[in-house]
């Protein structure tokens, strides 16, 4: 089957090297597996591809996410209406035929018709995935959705649970949520964050540690991108 991917930017590796060390770090193509073929439909050129698919309940700040480790605003984000439709893609040019691609897909639990979508769709792409960022937030209580969604998506895809990465996102909001002018938590809000992050590992068990982080403020988003080349450098 065909899918399509749609790419919003396509710039160079050491774009990325240059905000994140981490990036320096992604082992050279010779030197690894999980590089998944794309057909350009305007030139017929083929290219390699290495993908990290940032996946999560819509609102959840995946588009923001990618934002944030990119510098760039390519990935359209809203505080009120779901906002992303299809596999949107920034692509990184490692060398002539391979790349390194974010894939910001849309959100689930915005409706049941759109959700059966939309699985099908994670299912189509997360088979090509090298790693899967799954966002929850700091403030979630209700895991049930997340918890359905990746069983039955580690259930499809053999060997998902070793490309998976669980970050608790929009740690900014953690309680108590502070007035002060700084990109780090403070004392109080760390504790909050430490708790959810226990209860998060608790839940789903990932194979790679949880990662918090926020990407408003840019806190931890190096630990992120550290864990992300991991993922990658093992995929
Ligand atoms: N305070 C705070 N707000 C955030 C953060 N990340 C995202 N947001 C906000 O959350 C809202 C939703 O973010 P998006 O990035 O559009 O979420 P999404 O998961 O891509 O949503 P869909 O495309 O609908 O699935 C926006 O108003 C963002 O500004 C964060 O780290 N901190
Ligand atoms: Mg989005």
């Amino acid at each position: 089957m065909s899918i399509t991917k749609y790419y919003q930017y396509r710039g160079k590796l050491s774009e990325l090297s240059s905000r994140f060390s981490a990036f320096k770090r992604l082992a050279q193509p010779h030197n690894s597996t999980g590089w998944h073929p794309w057909v350009d439909r305007n030139t017929s050129k083929t290219t390699y591809d290495k993908m990290v698919f940032f996946v999560g309940k819509t609102g959840f700040g995946k588009s923001s996410t990618v934002n944030a480790i990119t510098g760039r605003t390519c990935m359209k984000t809203s505080e009120v209406e779901a906002c992303t439709r299809q596999c949107q893609t920034l692509e990184y040019q490692v060398d002539d035929s391979h790349c390194l691609s974010m894939a910001d897909l849309p959100g689930v639990g915005e409706s049941q018709s759109r959700d059966q979508e939309y699985r099908k769709m994670y299912r189509d792409f997360l088979k090509k995935a090298a790693a899967v960022v799954y966002l929850v937030r700091v403030d979630s209580r209700d895991f049930a959705i997340d918890q359905a969604v990746l069983e039955q998506l580690c259930q499809e895809i053999p060997g998902l649970e070793q490309r998976l990465i669980i970050a608790v996102g929009q740690c900014d909001k953690a309680e108590p949520i502070s007035r002060q002018a700084s990109n780090e938590p403070t004392m109080e809000q760390w504790r909050t964050i430490q708790a959810k992050v226990a209860e998060v590992d608790r839940i789903f068990s990932p194979y790679w540690p949880v990662v918090a982080y926020s990407a408003a403020t840019g806190w931890n988003l190096e630990v992120l991108a550290e864990r992300m080349i991991d993922v990658l450098n093992a995929n």
